[in-house]
């Protein structure tokens, strides 16, 4: 009873989100769950979504992970429902009207406090707040209505003769098989007339206007070619862009949407040991400050070997160094405790901004301001850590003597989440092999990572054979990933090809296999490949 009623009350909040923008308890509920259980039951979930879309092959790890997420949502949502059907019989108050109460406070109170936590809902809060109040009424009332009347059909044995006592258990039967039907028409219905009704989602366009050549300084340079335009290596055919597209870097966050921003309402509170605590708009930012771009590879630390959440694209930012001075942070302060509006916080050891000028406070990417999934308005950069120690969507900054554990920290993953070295074989590229000397080559290639520590070489082993030295490109910047290729005299048949990486001061990368918790994944990767053709 539970889950047949549970299905239509989705079906509501559907539409509701779908036409008017109105919250969807489900993922709320959902994304408060993942912030209120231990780090333990969440690493799990998302080591075995990981392995799921890896073994199933489901495509893009971002977007699979988002999608299981969300019906994971969904079937929590359902688990929910199924567990108020059982509370209510074990309950068995006297009238329905006590029913109606305790399931409605139930879903209500569940709904709100998620709803409060985190919301991606577009509506006015007070409609939202209405809304699902009422929404979960209705829920409540069905409960009621449906347990009083299965009370009803209660067969009575005593005294009576077995057909009547048939009987009686055939109109029950019946009751479920109607509410059955009309909790999947509902349903059904409900979730074509969300889908017919459905308003695309607001679009969100950010103008720098104040600092335009930002912007087309960066755009130029794009255009213009990147940095390495005229770097003799060359990507082997089939290798992944060297910068990525902003629509295609990753993206990982704790959020089932991504949090919505308004530039005009949002700032960034500065506070703690300063000269002042001050509230600073994005304009202020992007005005006071003289811009500095940099080519960034930013890595996930659940990426695994060969993975692909990696992406490269340019950062445009301020300096944190330079804000440290003009914001006057106490030379007593040794740590900054960011916190960001999905709840996410993390702390930066001052050490490393004070030292390193590549830390940065990011507004724009490839040239636009950030896109609203990756953290608009602000994020900062770190140099050779991995995503998790980077906040998105950074609302307030505490300058303080002594740190902490931020977010993914207190779920057991890596305190310091340095990058591991990597490397890749993106392609063997059996199509564009061409002759020299008689010789037929197969370009081979991909990428190489060891984060702002640089790569020094690359070696390819091709069927577990000597490890021959690979060409490299210069790569778009120190932090950046770099391109290798090597031209294999091509032999026709089934060949396997490894490679591993050597970082800038001579570090092997590390061959052991290793899942990505909670250091980050290690490893070798090889690809196979059957290769037909005459030389
Ligand atoms: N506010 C916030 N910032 C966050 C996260 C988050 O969940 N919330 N996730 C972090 C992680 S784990 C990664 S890998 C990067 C990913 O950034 P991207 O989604 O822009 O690629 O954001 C980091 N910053
Ligand atoms: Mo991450």
């Amino acid at each position: 009873m539970g889950l047949i009623l549970t299905a239509p009350l989705i079906t509501l909040f559907y539409i509701g989100d779908q036409v008017l923008g109105l919250p969807f308890i489900p993922f709320d509920l959902f994304d408060w769950l993942a912030r209120i259980l231990p780090g333990e039951v969440i690493t799990r979930v998302i080591d075995v979504m990981v392995d799921l879309i890896i073994t199933l092959n489901l495509g893009e790890t971002s977007s699979a992970a988002k999608r299981m997420e969300q019906l994971l949502a969904i079937l929590t949502m359902f688990g929910m429902g199924a567990a108020s059907g059982v509370l209510l019989f074990a309950v068995r108050f006297v009238t329905p009207f006590w029913h109606f109460l305790l399931i409605t406070a139930l879903g209500a109170a569940l709904g709100y406090i998620s709803m409060l936590v985190n919301s991606t809902a577009t509506a006015d809060p007070m409609v939202s707040l209405i809304y699902t109040g009422l929404v979960f009424m209705l829920w409540g009332a069905a409960f009621g209505e449906v347990y009083a009347r299965l009370k009803h059909l209660e067969p009575v044995y005593e005294g009576r003769s077995q057909a009547a006592i048939q009987s009686d258990l055939l109109d029950r039967r019946r009751f479920l098989v109607q509410l059955g039907s009309t909790s999947a028409t509902l349903t059904i219905v409900g979730a074509g007339l969300g889908r017919m009704l459905r308003i695309e989602p607001e679009t969100i366009t950010l103008q720098i206007n104040s600092e335009p050549e930002v912007t087309a300084e960066s755009l130029a340079q794009i255009r213009e070619g990147l940095p390495n335009a005229d770097a003799d290596v060359r990507p082997a055919p089939g290798t992944r862009a060297e910068l990525t597209a902003v629509e295609d870097h990753y993206r990982i966050d704790i959020n089932s949407r991504p949090p919505r921003i308004g530039q005009e309402d949002w700032r960034l509170d500065i506070q703690g040991m300063v000269l002042e605590p001050q509230r600073i708009s994005i304009s202020d930012l992007i005005n006071d400050y003289e811009p500095v771009d940099q080519y960034v590879t930013l890595s996930c630390i659940s990426n695994p070997v060969a993975g692909d959440l990696i992406s490269t694209v340019v950062w445009t930012g301020i300096p944190l160094m330079r804000l440290l001075d003009a914001w006057g942070v106490a030379p007593g302060a040794t740590h900054m405790f960011i916190e960001s509006i999905d709840s996410f916080d993390e702390y930066l050891d001052l050490s490393i901004p004070r030292h390193d000028e590549r830390v940065m406070l990011c507004y724009a990417w490839n040239g636009e301001p950030l896109p609203q999934a990756n953290g608009f308005p602000l994020r900062i950069y770190i140099p050779d850590r991995y995503g998790m120690k980077q906040p998105k969507w950074i609302t307030r900054i505490t300058f303080q003597e002594g740190g902490g554990d931020g977010s993914w920290v207190r779920r057991g993953w890596s305190e310091e989440a340095l990058v591991r070295a990597t490397s890749v074989v993106d392609t063997i590229s059996a199509d564009h092999a061409y002759e020299r000397d008689g010789v037929t080559y197969v370009p081979v290639g991909g990428i190489a990572y060891a984060g702002a520590r640089g790569i020094s070489g690359v070696e390819v082993s091709i069927d577990d054979g000597p490890w021959i030295k690979a060409d490299l490109r210069d790569p778009l910047s120190g932090l950046t990933w770099v391109l290798w290729r090597y031209d294999w005299p091509f032999e026709p048949g089934e060949h396997s090809f490894v490679v591993r990486a050597v970082e800038g001061d001579g570090t092997g990368q590390i061959t052991q296999r290793n899942g990505t918790r909670p250091d980050g994944a290690t490893g070798l990767h090889s690809k196979s490949v059957n290769i037909e053709g005459a030389i």
